[in-house]
């Protein structure tokens, strides 16, 4: 039998590298777009990357954009998919109230774009698709915890595009009988998670505060709750929803709700740090150098016009059909998080101390 082929937007970004590499180990040929950029942007994919001479390559990068439709058809056309894994957008939420329109053009017009792609090819039949939707779809929460039925409310230019994508899913499902699924997924971390979302920038800065690389950490609203899982474990359930008898939609969560403030308490035990909580509007004056503990400090600039303040999910739906149940803990995510962040901190500083420079990530 030959190997199924997948496409997937987005994957060099966090979802997309764990999704590649589990679809290579059950024998897919994996087909990726990433964007041109003047720097390397492949960096969580490249130990995947097979060279253009290398014979049986089961793994494929394809230039391309989700702003550009003529494109999205040709990778279509050339890789035939059986599945489509919708992995693209412009992804932060906070970034979303700054490109209100760029994040509409990518996150909801590039995912009609892409199911229209199969359906001017007439791959309706054979193509399968995977919508990477959202808990913040739920935002100002109208139930809790949140499942499949719960109404939606969201709060956000990126909260709203990924509302239209994911009623183009559902309506291209009963318009066109498309095998169409919405993963509604709430948030999920790992080590490679990008450095401007809450977890990695608390883990990344944390473990440079304790090599000494940073002096404190500035954070927005330490309230928020967020039900935060393992990417690992919900990956898996992207795949599995694509390989059932009928398309649904299904709400994938741990079931576990921590604030932000929580998150950094158990980073610093982790790393063995202890804590010095101060409020907004910290100055240098304010700044005890010898206190020897990590400074958290709230900066405002962080707030965001809307905030989505809490977040559980109820992924009963998932376990009872799909049998999927997360497997990895907050406590073993954060641990992994904060220990891959104690190590890249270490490298850093084995940089700096032999004269190299550091490129360094701002937010
Ligand atoms: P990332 O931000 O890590 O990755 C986003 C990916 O989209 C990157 O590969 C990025 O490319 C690509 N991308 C952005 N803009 C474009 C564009 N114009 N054209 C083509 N590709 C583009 O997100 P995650 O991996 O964390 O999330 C994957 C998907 O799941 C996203 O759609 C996200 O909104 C959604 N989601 C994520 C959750 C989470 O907690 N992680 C929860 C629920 C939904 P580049 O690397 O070049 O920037
Ligand atoms: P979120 O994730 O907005 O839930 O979207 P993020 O980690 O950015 O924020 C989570 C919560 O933490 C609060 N917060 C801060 N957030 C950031 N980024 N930086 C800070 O300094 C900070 N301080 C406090 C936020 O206000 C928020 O309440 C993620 C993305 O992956 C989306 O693409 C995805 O759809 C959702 O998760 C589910």
């Amino acid at each position: 039998m030959s190997r199924k082929v997948a496409l997937i937007t987005g994957i060099t970004g966090q979802d997309g590298s764990y999704l590649a590499r589990l679809l290579l180990e059950k024998g897919y040929e994996v087909h990726g777009i990433k964007r041109r950029s003047s720097l390397f942007n492949t960096g969580r994919v490249d130990d995947l990357y097979e060279g253009p001479q290398a014979p049986d390559r089961s793994f494929f990068l394809h230039y391309g954009d989700m702003t550009d439709s003529s494109n999205l058809l040709r990778v279509m056309q050339e890789v035939q998919p059986d599945e489509v894994y919708n992995l693209a957008a412009q992804s932060h939420v906070a970034v979303s109230f700054e490109s209100p329109e760029y994040t509409a053009d990518v996150t909801a017009m590039g995912t009609l774009r892409l199911l229209e792609a199969i359906r001017i090819l007439r791959l309706e039949s054979k193509t399968r698709f995977y919508q990477a939707s959202t808990s913040e779809l739920f935002g100002k929460v109208q139930e809790i915890p949140q499942k499949e039925t719960t109404p939606f409310y969201p709060r956000s230019p990126y909260a709203v595009a990924k509302l239209y994508a994911y009623w183009i899913c559902v309506n291209y499902r009963e318009a066109y009988g498309m095998f169409a699924c919405n993963g509604i997924l709430f948030n999920h971390e790992s080590p490679v998670r990008g450095e401007t979302f809450v977890t990695r920038k608390i883990t990344r800065a944390l473990a440079r505060i304790k090599l000494g690389l940073q002096d404190r950490l500035y954070l927005g609203n330490m309230n928020a709750l967020r039900d935060w899982g393992h990417t690992q474990d919900y990956v898996r359930m992207q795949w599995l929803m694509l390989q059932q008898d009928e398309p649904k939609d299904y709400v994938i969560a741990t079931g576990v709700q921590h604030s932000v403030r929580e998150f950094v308490e158990a980073a610093a035990s982790k790393l063995d740090m202890r804590l010095d909580w101060r409020g907004s509007g910290v100055d240098e004056k304010g700044y005890d150098a010898d206190s020897g503990a990590c400074i958290v400090a709230v900066d405002p600039r962080y707030y965001r016009p809307t905030e989505v303040e809490t977040l559980l999910g109820d992924a009963t739906r998932a376990k009872e059909e799909l049998g999927w149940e997360p497997e990895i803990s907050f406590d073993e995510m954060v641990e992994e998080m904060a220990s891959e962040d104690l190590r890249e901190a270490q490298r850093e500083k084995l940089c700096l101390g032999n004269g190299f420079e550091v490129p360094l990530c701002h937010e």
